[in-house]
Formats: C-alpha cells, sequence, structure tokens
C-alpha cells in the first residue's frame, strides 16, 4: 500500500489525484511542508512524499512519472517520441507555471519580510498570464496531449487551481473549460472529499 505524505492543499494533492485516476489504494498522513513528521520522510521538511515499501521518493513530478511508468498509466510509454512530448510539456510546465507561483509565494509569505520583494508580484501575475495564453493554445484535445488524459494534465490544473487560491487573474474560457472538465473527473472530487 503506497502512503502520501503531505497535506491535500500542498503539491501532494497531484500525487494523491493520480493514484485515484489509477484507482490504487494509498494512506495518506496530511503534514504540513517543514513540520516533523514531513522531515522523517524528506530531511529537506519538503512535500509531498510518497511510501512504496522500503522506499521513500520525493518531487511531485518524480513521483507521478514514478507511479505512470510502474502501473502504465496516465503517461505515454518511456523511450517513445509521444513521452519526449508530454515531459517537455511537463518541464514547460514546472517552469512557466510552478516556479512562477512558488516565487509568488516566497516573496508573499515564505521569505522573512526582509528578503520579500512585493515588487516582482505584479510582473509574475503578467508572465502568468501570457503563459496561461500559451497553455490554451497548447491543448490538443480533451486533454492537453490529446485524447488521453496524463499526468501533465494534473499538474497544468494543480497550477491553475493553486493560480486560483493566490488570486492570480482569470484566464481565458476555453482553458476554464478544460480545467473544469478534470475538476469534475471522480478522481478529483474523490481527494477533495478525503480526511
Ligand atoms: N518540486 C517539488 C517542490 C516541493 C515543495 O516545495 N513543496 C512545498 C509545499 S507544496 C514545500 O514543502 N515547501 C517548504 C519549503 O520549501 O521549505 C515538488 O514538486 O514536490
Amino acid at each position: 500500500m503506497y502512503t502520501v505524505v503531505g497535506t491535500l492543499k500542498s503539491r501532494g494533492a497531484r500525487v494523491m489525484w493520480m493514484l485515484e485516476e489509477m484507482g490504487i489504494a494509498y494512506t495518506h498522513i496530511p503534514c504540513g511542508a517543514r513540520s516533523e513528521e514531513a522531515k522523517k520522510y524528506n530531511p529537506l521538511g519538503k512535500i509531498p512524499a510518497l511510501v512504496d515499501g522500503d522506499e521513500v521518493l520525493t518531487d511531485s513530478v518524480a513521483i507521478m512519472t514514478y507511479l505512470g511508468d510502474k502501473h502504465g498509466a496516465l503517461t505515454a510509454p518511456a523511450g517513445t517520441p509521444a513521452r519526449a512530448r508530454q515531459d517537455a510539456m511537463t518541464l514547460w510546465l514546472i517552469d512557466e507555471f510552478d516556479a512562477v507561483l512558488w516565487t509568488y509565494a516566497k516573496h508573499a509569505f515564505v521569505f522573512p519580510q526582509e528578503n520579500r520583494v512585493p515588487e516582482i508580484k505584479d510582473s509574475l501575475k503578467a508572465e502568468f498570464l501570457r503563459s496561461a495564453a500559451l497553455l490554451s493554445e497548447r491543448i490538443e484535445g480533451p486533454f492537453l496531449m490529446g485524447d488521453q488524459i496524463t499526468h501533465a494534465d494534473i499538474l497544468a490544473v494543480h497550477c491553475l487551481n493553486w493560480s486560483i487560491g493566490a488570486k492570480f487573474p482569470r484566464v481565458d474560457d476555453k482553458l476554464n473549460l478544460w480545467a473544469r472538465s478534470l475538476r469534475e473527473r471522480p478522481a478529483f472530487q474523490a481527494i477533495q472529499a478525503r480526511d
């Protein structure tokens, strides 16, 4: 049985959503970032982590990639051009969405007051909107990569949910409808109902 370490409000939601999509049972330790509990699994105190037997894995994208490869679900097979395109999308989402939201969080509340640069926030919101317009254009079908859901969809919608929580500007209707259809999936609904 897998165990997901990290709250639903963190990037841990990505891992829980992925497991729900695959129909795999798991237990959940809803500890916060930098808590003593989190440090038992990752000395950095970062969440999420995944416990798989004797192994503890970290980083939400590394975990989703591992689960996808291991169970042959929500991913193009490794070593194929389709997988290289999916990985390129995943890395682009990390560069242009996750990193922007994380930088915003650091300057909003993570850094000590004296290291925050409030002026950067408007620039990050503008960067986010530019990337959101590109993401909207890049949606290839019902899902980001075409006909099949991949963990790139989970990553992207998680970042959009994060942006709503951080009061970032609204994105266009096409992107909204695509994100809404993913949020309506039973697997996403299931994680909201947990704990
Ligand atoms: N790239 C990592 C980032 C993990 C991360 O920074 N998680 C946040 C919570 S969502 C955290 O633990 N922050 C505490 C810190 O950075 O000290 C992932 O995707 O798992």
